[in-house]
């Protein structure tokens, strides 16, 4: 009913010109609305952490807290994004908040909505476009450094000495900011390291379902018994689904057997960090929804944003979580 009363208020007033001026809010508003319109759109719910993301969002923009948040979830296609931005212009929001599924594919639709008024905030993953100015911040992780966290621990756990370090790699959503941090710090770190033996990098998209599929066809052309020493997953879905497919091929996961390393480090993880399964989680932060909000802040006091900031983000060993520790996490 909302939608088709703005509709209809919206050509309504493009008839008479709008109620609040270009960009500044939805166009025929009862006078005196002060909502801040905010249009995000969300790569999809492929994952614990996408969920706890989503959840950190809806949170932060409510109209108590003074927003009116219109959310579409893209269900992991960039097509989808693009056509939420394009509706979210024609709504005239006061800012679109972008959580990129992919780097490329984005200038056009970003300066559509440069001309149209409307601030960009990146959220999560990063864009890989011409110019810098399509987006005013980008809030989210340094996925390097996460890859980084991850790779030390091998180094540490697996000291050089001649014996092969064997290890599969299961990728994230090819092309997204995560994946080719994560992938970039472990590919650098197995060029520096000759013993270290990368046996193959499956594409695992993110998600439980296909990083068990990828995993078990993998372990099928394996022969029987073959030694794995790490798989290094790129977020906590790709760990369980992995997880179940090598325990299903006969291997043991944890310290002795194969060493799981997740990315995320989301309480399900956690508990089966704590329970020796993962033998590594990286912590990366989904709780970006008060991060955000103080970006819009800024700009609606007529600030300059911090153009990047960073989750605050640590690692997990199975020595460091009780049950205790793991109830009192927010994700
Ligand atoms: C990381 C985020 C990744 C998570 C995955 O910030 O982009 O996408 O690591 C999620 O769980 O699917
Ligand atoms: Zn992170």
């Amino acid at each position: 009913m909302k939608k088709t009363l703005l509709a209809v208020t919206a050509l309504a007033v493009m008839a008479f010109g709008s109620a609040c001026g270009a960009g500044q809010d939805l166009p025929g508003d009862p006078a005196g609305e002060e909502l801040v319109v905010v249009g995000m759109s969300q790569v999809g719910a492929e994952s614990d952490w996408r969920v706890a993301n989503s959840e950190s969002m809806k949170a932060v923009f409510t109209e108590e807290n003074g927003y009116r948040l219109l959310f579409e979830d893209a269900r992991q296609k960039q097509e989808n994004q693009i056509t939420a931005i394009r509706r979210f212009i024609q709504q005239q929001v006061d800012y679109i908040v972008l959580m990129p599924i992919s780097e490329t594919g984005w200038d056009s639709v970003l300066q559509e909505a440069r001309e149209a008024g409307i601030p960009v905030i990146l959220v999560d993953r990063m864009v890989d476009v011409e110019d810098e100015s399509l987006y005013v911040a980008h809030i989210g992780s340094d996925f390097w450094r996460e890859g980084e966290a991850a790779v030390d621990w091998i180094a540490g756990t697996y000291p050089d000495r001649g014996t092969p370090v064997r290890i599969v790699h299961i990728q994230g959503t090819l092309g997204s900011t995560a994946q080719l941090g994560r992938t970039a710090a472990l590919v650098e770190a197995a060029e520096a390291h000759e013993s270290w033996e990368l046996l193959a990098q499956l594409d695992g998209d993110f998600t439980q379902a296909k990083a068990y599929e990828v995993m078990t066809e993998y372990l099928e052309r394996l022969p029987a018994g073959y030694e794995i020493d790490v798989v290094y997953c790129e977020n906590d879905n790709e760990a369980f689904g992995a997880i179940q497919a090598l325990e299903e091929g006969g291997y043991i996961c944890g310290s002795g057997g194969v060493d799981v390393i997740t990315f995320d480090a989301t309480r399900n993880a956690l508990t089966e960090c704590m329970k020796g399964r993962i033998s590594l989680a990286v912590e990366c932060n989904p709780l970006l929804g008060p991060l955000v909000e103080e970006t819009i802040q800024a700009l609606e006091a007529g600030q300059t944003p911090e153009r990047h900031r960073y989750a605050e983000e640590r690692t997990f060993t199975p020595d460091q979580l009780t049950e205790a520790f793991i109830a009192g996490r927010t994700y």
